[in-house]
């Protein structure tokens, strides 16, 4: 798919401020740091609409980025952080578990996982929530460039059998090795057709 005019559209940290319409929405979760900005930014070949960042948990707030009008990325507060306070941890996962729930638009949760890693607790807590929730979701496993390319499909298959996957997709990515980024784009593209 290509986007001619991504736009970012709003920073909503209630309901009442998210957008209004019905368009479809493809949302990003995964830990602080593993590259839910950096993943928007590449898709759309841009450096910067979707702002990322060294230092892990800034973002505390829901961006919708708005695609051509025809679907929104909407990028939540990453989990996991370790220097986050217990309180603010309360409330990014609460904010990230009160979209979930009130999000009539979710078209596809895309769970972002470090190819490098085993799942953090965290990310296996997303997960199951994610499951739970029956959305439709697919799991990236990102910075996919840190390891060799001949490794990439025996990492992906180490973290598939951690996670139990069998008939969903998971599929490797990368914002710096961009080979990747048509398959994403393909998968995406089942999910918000036809709306
Ligand atoms: N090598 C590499 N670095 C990445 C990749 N994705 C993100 N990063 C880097 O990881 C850091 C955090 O990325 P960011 O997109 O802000 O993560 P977020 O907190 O999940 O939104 C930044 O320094 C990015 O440049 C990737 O695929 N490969
Ligand atoms: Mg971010």
């Amino acid at each position: 798919m290509i986007i001619n005019n991504p736009k970012f559209e709003i920073s909503a940290v209630s309901k009442k401020q998210y957008p209004k319409g019905n368009l479809p929405e493809v949302v990003l979760v995964g830990k602080s740091n593993v590259g839910k900005s950096s993943f928007v930014n590449t898709m759309i070949n841009r450096k910067n609409l979707a702002r990322t960042s060294n230092v892990p948990g800034k973002t505390r707030q829901i961006n919708f980025y708005n695609m051509d009008n025809k679907f929104y990325f909407v990028d939540l507060p990453g989990y996991g952080y370790s220097k986050m306070s217990k309180k603010e941890k309360v409330i990014s996962g609460g904010f990230i578990e009160q979209y979930l729930e009130e999000g009539s638009n979710i078209a596809l949760i895309i769970l972002l996982l470090d190819i490098r890693h085993k799942p953090t607790s965290d990310d296996l807590l997303m997960y199951d929530y994610i499951l739970k929730s029956n959305l439709p979701f697919m799991v990236l496993t990102n910075k996919a460039d840190k390891i060799a390319i001949t490794k990439v499909d025996n990492e992906l298959e180490k973290i598939k059998e951690i996670l139990g996957i069998s008939y969903s997709t998971i599929l490797p990515f990368s914002s710096e090795r961009k080979v990747y980024q048509e398959k994403v784009w393909e998968e995406i593209e089942k999910f918000i057709k036809d709306e």
